[in-house]
């Protein structure tokens, strides 16, 4: 209730979620408006900022101008740099980034086990202690074969770094590669004071069961968030996945209506109103650049009103062309 959030100060932070819109703008226009938490901006042509909130990602964005995306607060937001960790809060919500040169941490694996590690023990100091939401970033995901393939020595580092700071449950997440040609893995993360609920697919085998097929690390993801203050729900990238399969190989149309129906499946398990419109930003990562258009007609056609921002980035599975993640707004 409202008045409830008006009477007790420290529910009233998680009142409300941090707000996510793509704008075009200016980066530091963007960090110059209050409660502004993160400032995401995507693609090669975009410059580094000394700001702890700004977050430069390797991902190609189809649109141009790129949009930036923008996670705003109620309260007032401070920043800093801890080791390689950059990071805000405001409001009860921490927002943390890191970003690792492979070659400076051995390989993929290694990478990732520190970056986890130093996600993990940074936020174990913090109050905002509840991890609910990640996002990974990594070059050429698909290469290698087998349990050697890249994605998969992810999934072994990642589990590695985090221990047992996840054991309440894991966090959502996305995890999808990038075309840029500097072996750099971008790790980003919302944690708030206040725990979420975890919320999984009826129609799909929580990553965590993965049979062994899909690696010896099963991905370490809840499938979408309640963020505490229940107005807001996470959603982790979504995929042609049927219990745990791939569906519709090679099939982009297929894949995208598969996709759309789990993410369906997400709002009426996490008890969300249905269907996505102005209040669910959402992004699609396209495999081919050459699908792009497709994508595009297909927010228009689907989910007319979202809005959406799609980016050239490669699924964790070499058959899988396309992926959505995103917000879903009360
Ligand atoms: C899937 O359903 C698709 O490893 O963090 C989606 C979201 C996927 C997150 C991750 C992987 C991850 O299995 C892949």
């Amino acid at each position: 209730m409202v008045q409830g959030c008006e009477m007790v100060a420290s529910q009233a932070a998680h009142c409300r979620a941090p707000q996510v819109s793509y704008r075009n703008m200016e980066a530091a226009a963007a960090l110059a408006e209050p409660g502004m938490l993160a400032v995401i901006g995507f693609g090669a042509g975009r410059a580094e900022a000394d700001d702890p909130r700004w977050l430069a990602l390797a991902l190609e964005p189809f649109d141009a101008p790129a949009p930036l995306e923008c996670w705003t607060v109620e309260g007032e937001v401070v920043a800093g740099c801890t080791g390689a960790i950059r990071w805000s809060r405001g409001g009860g919500w921490l927002f943390a980034s890191i970003s690792l040169d492979e070659t400076e941490h051995g390989d993929v694996e290694s990478t990732a086990e520190h970056a986890y590690r130093a996600l993990a023990g940074f936020v174990a100091e913090q109050p905002e202690q509840h991890v609910l939401r990640v996002w990974n970033y990594l070059t050429a995901i698909n290469d290698g074969e087998g349990d050697a393939e890249r994605y998969k020595r992810f999934c072994n580092g990642r589990a590695r770094g985090m221990g047992n700071a996840f054991g309440e449950g894991f966090p959502a997440a996305t995890a999808i590669g990038h075309l840029d040609r500097r072996p750099l893995l971008q790790v980003y993360l919302l944690a708030s004071t206040q725990p979420g609920l975890r919320v999984e697919n009826p129609r799909q085998v929580s990553a965590w069961r993965y049979p062994r097929q899909y690696g010896p690390t099963p991905p370490s993801f809840a499938r979408a968030m309640r963020l505490p203050g229940s107005d807001a729900l996470a959603i982790s990238g979504t995929a042609a996945v049927i219990g745990h399969a791939s569906a519709h190989h090679d099939d982009l149309q297929a894949q995208l209506e598969e996709t759309l129906a789990n993410l369906e499946a997400l709002l009426s398990s996490a008890d969300m109103p249905a269907g996505f419109d102005t209040h669910s930003p959402l992004k699609a990562y396209v495999r081919h650049p050459a699908d792009a258009r497709a994508v595009r007609d297909f927010f228009r056609q689907r989910l007319p009103g979202v809005p959406a921002l799609l980016l050239h980035g490669d699924i964790c599975r070499s058959e899988l062309l396309v992926e959505i993640d995103g917000w879903r707004y009360a």
